[in-house]
C-alpha cells in the first residue's frame, strides 16, 4: 500500500482518460493523461499540477524509459523546483511501461521527408503541444531536463525543437556509444554493463534484472566464456540492442548514425542548453562534455553551458553530495547544484526571474574541493606537461633521456585471469548492494602489485600541482600477440599518514581513467591486427580533470590490459569480430610498455600555475 491517499478519477478529455491521484500534504495534483503523437500512438504522461496558483505556470517535462506510474510527488523529487512552482510532467516513451507503440533503444532521428515520421524528437514536440492547449494556467513556455537516458530524450528535444521548448539541462546524456559512455569505450566493449541493461530494458516492456545465479559476476562473466556464447545460451537473438553489439564491432554507419555527435554535427542550437556532467559518473561522463564542446563551437549566442561536479551518475540530483564513497567534498555539491544553478536555469528561462548571468563553466575542482566559474571550458591558461615513465616506477615531468633505447616494463596478460575493476565481490550492475554506483571512487591498492598491473609514481610533492583540462596518454608498446587493450589510470596517491582521516592513508584515489582497444589505434571504423612485439603508438583518451594533487601527495600512473567484466576480454589474438571469437583465440601474451627516449610513454595533462 502506498503511504498516501488514492484516488482514482476516470474522465474523459477528448480521447484520453485522466487518472487522478493526490496526497493532502502536497501542494501538487497527479494526473495520469494518455497524450496523443502525431501517428496515433499514446504516451503514458503523469503531471503533477500545482493545486493553487495564482500565475500561469511553465512546464518541466522529462521522457523516460523507466516508467513514471509510480513517480513521487515534485516535493520528494524534486524539492528545490517543487517549492518554486512548475507544472511538472513525466512521460514513458514509446513502447516502455503504460505507452503505447514500439521501442527502439537510442531511437534513431527520423528522415523528415518520410510523411508521419516519428522520433523521440517529434514524440517531445507533439507532448508540448498538446501540454500548450490542454491544461489549463500554463504561461506558454517549457522546459525538459533528466539523467541518463531522460538526458538523452532532452538532448533529442533540441531537434526542430518546439517553440514553446525555452531551456534544456541535459544531464550525463550519452553522447557515442562507441567511442564512449554506457556501451563502449574507444572501441572497447564494456561486457557487464551492456549485457545487464540491453536485457533489462529489452526482455519486456518494464525493467527487468537478468537473473545471474552467481552472485560474484566476475566469476559468472569469466565462465560465460566467449562472447559468442551470450545468444548461444541465454539471450537467443532476442534483444536487439545485444544483436547491434555484434553485428556492429567497429564504428561502423549505425553506431555514426546512433551518434548524438553526429545528428548535431550541422545543426545550430537555438534553446538554451545545460550539460551537467559528474567527474565520477560510471556511466555517461563523456556525453555532456562532448555535446558541450561540440555545441560550444557554434554557440554564438551564448546560448552553451557545462556544469561538473564530483558526482557519480546522476548524483546532483539526489541528497547532499558531501561525500561518495570514501571521498568527502566539504560541501554540499549536489543541494549547490539544484539551488544554485538547476533552479536558477529554469527560473531564469521559464519564469523571467533572477539576472541570467550563468557562468560559461561551473567546475568543482576535486582535491582542492572548491567550486570554480570559469570562462571557458576547458581553461586557456592551462599548459600541457607530460608525465614521463621511468625505471624502477618512477614518474616525473622530466623526459627519459634521449639516447635511451629499448627500455620498458613488461607483464603477462592472462585472458584467464583478467585484473577486476573493482574489488569483488562484483555485484549485478544493478542487483541489491551492488557498488557499481561508486566503484570509480575505490581505492586502487586492491590491484596494485599484481604482476599483471604497472605503476609508476613521482616523489612526494613539494607543491601542490593543479591540472584543468584534457587528459592524454601516449603509450608505447608491444604485445607477443596481435591484438591488446591498454588501460591508463591516473591516481591520486594521499600521504601514507593522514591522521585526521586514516583510511584516507595511502589511499590511491582515480583522478582520469579509459581503455583503448589496440586494434583501433590508428581509427575506429578499422580494426588492425599488431605485429608481434612491434612497438606502436597508443593515444589513450582519459577524457578531463580539474583536480589539485596536494603538496605531501603523490602523482602515479598504472597500466594494466583487463579491467573485467567491465570490459570483455580482448582474445589477444586478432579476429575480425570479437564477438564471434572461439575459446581458444583467447591467449596469454606479454606486454611490453616502453619508457626509453624514443619511446617516452606518457601522460599529457594540462596544468595551471
Ligand atoms: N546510463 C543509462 C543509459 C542512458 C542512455 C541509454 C541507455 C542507458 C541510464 O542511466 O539511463
Amino acid at each position: 500500500m502506498k503511504p498516501y491517499f488514492f484516488l482514482l478519477l476516470s474522465l474523459t478529455v477528448g480521447l484520453n482518460t485522466w487518472a487522478q491521484e493526490s496526497i493532502p500534504e502536497s501542494r501538487y495534483e497527479k494526473k495520469s493523461v494518455m497524450i496523443p503523437m502525431r501517428d496515433g500512438i499514446k504516451l503514458h504522461t503523469v503531471i503533477f499540477l500545482p493545486k493553487e496558483s495564482q500565475e500561469p505556470l511553465p512546464f518541466l517535462l522529462s521522457r523516460t524509459p523507466y516508467g513514471v506510474a509510480d513517480a513521487a510527488f515534485p516535493e520528494r523529487s524534486q524539492p528545490e523546483l517543487a517549492r518554486e512552482g512548475f507544472i511538472f510532467v513525466k512521460q514513458d516513451i514509446r513502447g516502455r511501461y503504460l505507452s503505447e507503440g514500439k521501442f527502439e533503444m537510442l531511437r534513431m532521428t527520423r528522415d523528415p521527408i518520410v510523411p508521419n515520421s516519428i522520433d523521440e524528437s517529434t514524440d517531445t514536440y507533439d507532448t508540448i503541444d498538446w501540454l500548450l492547449k490542454n491544461i489549463a494556467n500554463n504561461n506558454g513556455k517549457a522546459g525538459i531536463f533528466g539523467v541518463s537516458y531522460d538526458g538523452w530524450t532532452s538532448m533529442m528535444a533540441l531537434i526542430d525543437p518546439h517553440p514553446a521548448l525555452k531551456a534544456v539541462s541535459e544531464q550525463a546524456t550519452p553522447a557515442d556509444w562507441f567511442i564512449n559512455d554506457d556501451m563502449h569505450h574507444n572501441g572497447a566493449f564494456r561486457l557487464s554493463y551492456g549485457f545487464d541493461y540491453a536485457f533489462m530494458e529489452e526482455a519486456g516492456k518494464t525493467d527487468t534484472l537478468f537473473p545471474f545465479d552467481t552472485y560474484d559476476n566476475y566469476e559468472w562473466y569469466l565462465r560465460l566464456g566467449p562472447l559468442s556464447n551470450v545468444n548461444a545460451k541465454y539471450f537467443k537473438n532476442t534483444i536487439p540492442t545485444w544483436n547491434n553489439f555484434v553485428n556492429h564491432p567497429n564504428y561502423d554507419a549505425f553506431w555514426k548514425k546512433q551518434s548524438l555527435l553526429h545528428r548535431f554535427e550541422n545543426r545550430p542550437l537555438t534553446v538554451p542548453t545545460q550539460h551537467v556532467a559528474g567527474w565520477y559518473d560510471q556511466e555517461d561522463f563523456a556525453g555532456p562534455l562532448f555535446m558541450y564542446e561540440l555545441l560550444e563551437k557554434k554557440d554564438r549566442n551564448k546560448l552553451n553551458y557545462i556544469v561538473i561536479g564530483p558526482w557519480n551518475h546522476g548524483g546532483w540530483s539526489r541528497g547532499e553530495g558531501s561525500s561518495l564513497g570514501n571521498l568527502q567534498f566539504g560541501v554540499p555539491t549536489a543541494k549547490n547544484y539544484r539551488e544554485n544553478l538547476q533552479l536558477t536555469w529554469f527560473n531564469y528561462h521559464l519564469k523571467g526571474k533572477g539576472d541570467g548571468q550563468f557562468a560559461e563553466a561551473t567546475i568543482f575542482q576535486t582535491g582542492a574541493n572548491k567550486w570554480k566559474n570559469y570562462n571557458s571550458w576547458t581553461p586557456k591558461q592551462a599548459v600541457q606537461q607530460a608525465l614521463y615513465f621511468h625505471p624502477n616506477g618512477k614518474l616525473s615531468f622530466e623526459k627519459p633521456v634521449p639516447s635511451t633505447t629499448n627500455l620498458f616494463d613488461a607483464f603477462i596478460s592472462d585472458p584467464a585471469n583478467p585484473v577486476p575493476y573493482r574489488s569483488r565481490p562484483i555485484e549485478q550492475t544493478y542487483g541489491p548492494g551492488s557498488r557499481w554506483r561508486t566503484w570509480m571512487t575505490e581505492d586502487q591498492r586492491f590491484v596494485h602489485h599484481r604482476p599483471d598491473v604497472l605503476s609508476w609514481e613521482t616523489n612526494v610533492l613539494e607543491n601542490d600541482v593543479t591540472i584543468s583540462g584534457k587528459v592524454l596518454a601516449q603509450l608505447y608498446a608491444s604485445t607477443s600477440a596481435s591484438d591488446a587493450d591498454w588501460i591508463v589510470k591516473l591516481i591520486d596517491v594521499h600521504p601514507d599518514m593522514v591522521k585526521e582521516n586514516r583510511q584516507m592513508s595511502g589511499y590511491q584515489q582515480m583522478v582520469a581513467a579509459d581503455v583503448l582497444r589496440g586494434r583501433f589505434r590508428k581509427g575506429f571504423e578499422t580494426p588492425l591486427p599488431v605485429k608481434p612485439n612491434e612497438v606502436n603508438a597508443y593515444t589513450v583518451d582519459l577524457l578531463q580533470a580539474d583536480h589539485v594533487f596536494k603538496k605531501g601527495h603523490k602523482i602515479m600512473v598504472q597500466v594494466q590490459s583487463t579491467w573485467f567484466p567491465l570490459i570483455d576480454r580482448n582474445p589477444q589474438k586478432f579476429v575480425p569480430n570479437i564477438f564471434l571469437a572461439k575459446e581458444s583465440d583467447y591467449v596469454k601474451a606479454e606486454h611490453r610498455v616502453y619508457r626509453s627516449g624514443g619511446y617516452a610513454s606518457r601522460v599529457d595533462v594540462m596544468v595551471v600555475k
